[in-house]
């Protein structure tokens, strides 16, 4: 069975958000649409505590984009964003969740970060989405959403790992490209991993 995923449709990740992924806001239309046509449809959210060791806030003298170790292992520094109960970490307005049947967050530990929407970066901690799909003989997956080159890639890369047929819907997804190159390398680092990346007309 297959499993749509649709990763981080949040309104902090869209235009006017605090950490905003260029156009993320295009990729809605295509989120609603697609549901229609998986019978199995999850979202993901990225849940921070206020205290969360990925903001910049939280460390003094660092700002967005600097790099810090964050208990031993390297960590960018983000805008605060998607804090937990606030308006930023809701699903943007438009995106309609009628079909999706559970939301897996992510990001909820403040000492450590998890781009992947199955492991913590450091993968110490699960987020249950491994289970949940393998207790329901889904082998098929594919992901759309935000950002392309931090949640998106790393959560295909640990779909692999766990051995999972995993797809990416790119015209579903956009990236920060934080540094200029960042959604080119990420597309070469899923490819040459194994990851099948379509278009919606492909499905
Ligand atoms: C993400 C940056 C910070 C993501 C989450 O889900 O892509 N990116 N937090
Ligand atoms: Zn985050």
């Amino acid at each position: 069975m297959k499993a749509l995923i649709i990763v981080d449709l949040q309104n902090d990740f869209l235009p006017g958000g605090t950490l905003p992924v260029p156009h993320g806001d295009e990729v809605i239309p295509l989120a609603n649409e697609l549901q229609q046509r998986f019978e199995l449809v999850l979202a993901t959210q990225d849940w921070h505590p206020p205290n969360h060791g990925s903001f910049a806030a939280n460390h003094k003298g660092k700002k967005p984009g600097d790099r810090i170790i964050l208990d031993g292992i390297e960590q960018v520094l983000w805008p605060v964003h998607c804090v937990q109960n606030t308006h930023g970490a809701e699903f943007a307005p438009s995106f309609d969740m009628s079909r999706v049947v559970h939301v897996f967050h992510k990001g909820i530990d403040p000492r450590i970060d998890s781009y992947s929407t199955f492991f913590d970066n450091a993968h110490r901690r699960e987020t249950g989405l491994a289970d949940y799909l393998k207790k329901r003989g889904i082998n098929d997956i594919y992901l759309m959403g935000l950002a392309l080159d931090y949640c998106v890639k790393y959560s295909t890369l640990d779909a692999l790992q766990l051995g999972l047929n995993t797809h990416v819907i790119l015209d579903g997804c956009r990236g920060i490209d934080l540094e200029p190159g960042d959604v080119n390398h990420a597309l070469d680092e899923m490819k040459r991993a194994g990851v099948v990346l379509l278009q919606s007309s492909d499905l």
